[in-house]
């Protein structure tokens, strides 16, 4: 429904110092700080384009699909730990974020997506482009809002951007009917602070809770540290760095974790579960005390749980969402509380004791870690000089950037567990991917994302050629926006984590996993004004590799021709427990 010319007049004829509900919106993002917002326009929204239009602090980038706006923005979150913010408009505006806003919901990434909405008269008429947008996106944020009186606009945002932010963060949705963005009220300017008697995380942990679980982890004879996204989404790599020196304990981090605990340590047992190391696997589920610090006990760490429970452990849990505690895994110490907070306390408590870890057990426990340590589980084919490995490629990546400011984003499949495996995370937040809805497509937004708000950093896109022709069209917004990215695309001409499921577990019947007809990727990025190289012998992907890297202000698509059998290993089969581990072909 359009907005009546009658209705529109007296909205632009009200006389005073006010503002339309558009540019309340605008002011509300300038008072949080924003300075991007990804996103694509639409009858719903064009008032509030306009509002954009008429100020100069927000950059505002016009992606090509609106999935990949919510990626953009929730790749800027993920790397620089600011709230990303998306618009979109109504209807199939929204419908195409979906992905997106799931996306990020399942791996707690702060958000805040504007979507337009039709105007308030018209909903549930079934008006042109209206969808019940926080009906669609109820299970898939942390919370969403429908704005229907333009005096709670500036109230609703700072709400938004507060929930968003605070506790265990999330996507929130705020919903803006078009008569709401023109109608204009006195502004009285953006709250300082809000309060909400129903919303109130948890920061500070019970220091009861933290003393017991210090007793516990002193007296321990096998301990183990597992450490997940949590500890990067509440900053707290420092803590948990100092923890791991004054106790000398092993550490494991989840796929959302890497780079919590820099991974070239060797208290760093690398990732654990379904395509864990062994060592990082058998210490799990061997351990006597296990401190799981801002981790989901995911199905694909713990493996089967009847596995998993054979071996008793005392289990400390510390998570700011108490709904995430004895979820999956019953927990005998739990701690609601801020990462940050908890670590804190638990080092300040830790240094006036005199009380130490068994120097004896804990070498003995070491002893063990080693002897599996020296399975070498990541071992691969090397010297291959016939075929590209796709290990290869990581390694040689990782070789020639780890001293360098380098950020690397991933799609979703066989390519982004071998950059997990084969990229040595030191630092923090600067391995970006899907790891709860694991969603093809985020690898190219991403790096764009974190591109904008870095410029001087390196960003590259570790993908598969299945996943990157997901949201190949961004290529056309990097090159808008100059935001020069490296694309590396392990090129198996396979959904390469498909074919592996069934060659292992449905007996190679390879139903519709090979990638026939594909483009040809080098022109593709010609086309797209980029650089498109294509490498095809091993001898030449450090070449490639050194060549795009001087290419410094171009968008660089590498096609990587790679083995196209090659498994990811080691692998827990469905089903199995995290110590039943399929390490190479052989074992199949
Ligand atoms: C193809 C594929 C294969 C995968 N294989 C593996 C695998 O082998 N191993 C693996 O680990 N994962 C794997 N995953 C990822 C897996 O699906 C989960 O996404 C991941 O294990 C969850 O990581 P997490 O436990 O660190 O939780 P996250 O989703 O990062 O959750 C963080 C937790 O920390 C809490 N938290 C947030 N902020 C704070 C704070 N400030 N203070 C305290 N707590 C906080 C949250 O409440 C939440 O419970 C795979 C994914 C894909 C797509
Ligand atoms: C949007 C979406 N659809 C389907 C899947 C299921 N899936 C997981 S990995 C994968 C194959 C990915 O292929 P490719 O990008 O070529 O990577 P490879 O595994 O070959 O490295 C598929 C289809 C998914 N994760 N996301
Ligand atoms: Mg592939």
């Amino acid at each position: 429904m359009e907005i009546s010319k009658a209705e529109l007049s007296a909205a632009q004829n009200t006389a005073g110092p006010e503002l339309m509900g558009a540019e309340i919106l605008v002011k509300a993002m300038q008072a949080e700080g924003v300075k991007y917002i990804w996103g694509y326009p639409g009858g719903a929204v064009l008032y509030i384009y306009d509002a954009l239009y008429k100020q100069e602090t927000i950059q505002h980038v016009l992606v090509r699909h609106e999935q990949a706006a919510v990626h953009a923005a929730d790749g800027y979150a993920r790397a620089t730990g600011e709230v990303g913010v998306a618009l979109v408009t109504s209807g199939p505006g929204l419908t195409n974020a979906v992905t997106g806003i799931a996306t990020a919901y399942m791996d707690s990434i702060p958000m805040v997506i504007i979507s337009g909405q039709v105007p308030t008269p018209a909903i549930g008429l079934d008006a042109f482009q209206e969808c019940d947008t926080v009906g669609i996106t109820r299970p898939i944020v942390k919370h969403n809002f429908l704005v229907k009186d333009v005096r709670d606009l500036a109230s609703t945002l700072k709400k938004a951007f507060h929930i968003a932010r605070t506790g265990r963060p999330g996507p929130v949705v705020v919903d803006i009917p078009k008569d709401v963005s023109f109608k204009k009220i006195a502004y009285p300017g953006y709250p300082q602070s809000i309060e909400m008697r129903s919303y109130n995380p948890v920061k500070k942990g019970h220091s009861g809770q933290i003393r017991k679980a210090l007793q516990l982890l002193l007296a321990a004879k096998r301990p183990y540290i597992y450490t997940g996204g949590g500890i990067l989404l509440g900053n707290a790599t420092q803590e948990l760095r100092t923890l791991v020196d004054m106790l000398g304990y092993p550490v494991t981090n989840t796929l959302m974790g890497l780079g919590a605990y820099p991974a070239s340590d060797r208290k760093f047992l690398g990732m654990l579960g379904m395509h864990g190391t062994i060592e990082a696997n058998n210490a799990m589920q061997n351990c006597d005390v296990l401190l799981a610090v801002g981790a989901r006990f995911d199905d694909r760490v713990i493996g089967n749980p009847k596995h998993f429970a054979q071996n008793d452990r005392k289990i400390i849990h510390v998570d700011i969402d108490p709904s995430s505690i004895s979820k999956r895994v019953k927990v005998d110490i739990p701690i609601v509380g801020d990462v940050k907070d908890v670590l804190t306390e638990l080092i300040a408590m830790l240094r006036e004791t005199t009380q130490r870890p068994d120097a004896g057990a804990l070498n003995a426990w070491w002893e063990q870690i080693e002897g599996w340590r020296s399975r070498d589980c990541l071992k691969y084919d090397r010297g291959n000089t016939e075929v590209i490995k796709p290990q290869y490629v990581i390694e040689t990546l990782w070789n020639m950037t780890k001293d360098a400011d380098a950020y690397i984003t991933s799609d979703v499949g066989q390519h982004q567990m071998w950059a997990a495996q084969f990229y040595k995370f030191d630092e923090p937040r600067r391995w970006i991917n899907s790891g709860g809805l694991g969603t093809m497509g985020v690898g190219i937004p991403y790096a764009m994302g974190i591109k904008l708000a870095k410029p001087q950093s390196e960003v590259f896109c570790v993908t598969g050629e299945g996943s990157v022709q997901m949201n190949i069209q961004e290529l056309s917004t990097c090159l808008q926006y100059n935001t020069p990215i490296k694309v590396l695309s392990l090129n198996n001409r396979y959904l390469g984590m498909v074919r592996q499921w069934q060659e292992i577990e449905y007996s190679g019947r390879y139903s519709h996993s090979y990638m026939d007809a594909l483009p040809n990727f080098v022109k593709l990025a010609e086309a797209y004004g980029h650089v498109g190289m294509l490498i095809e012998r091993p001898q030449d992907v450090e070449p490639a590799l050194r060549e795009a890297r001087k290419l410094k202000d171009r968008t660089v698509f590498l096609d990587f021709r790679t083995d196209p059998t090659e498994n990811v290993f080691p692998m827990v089969r469905a089903g199995k427990g995290i110590t039943e581990m399929l390490l190479g072909s052989e074992d199949l």
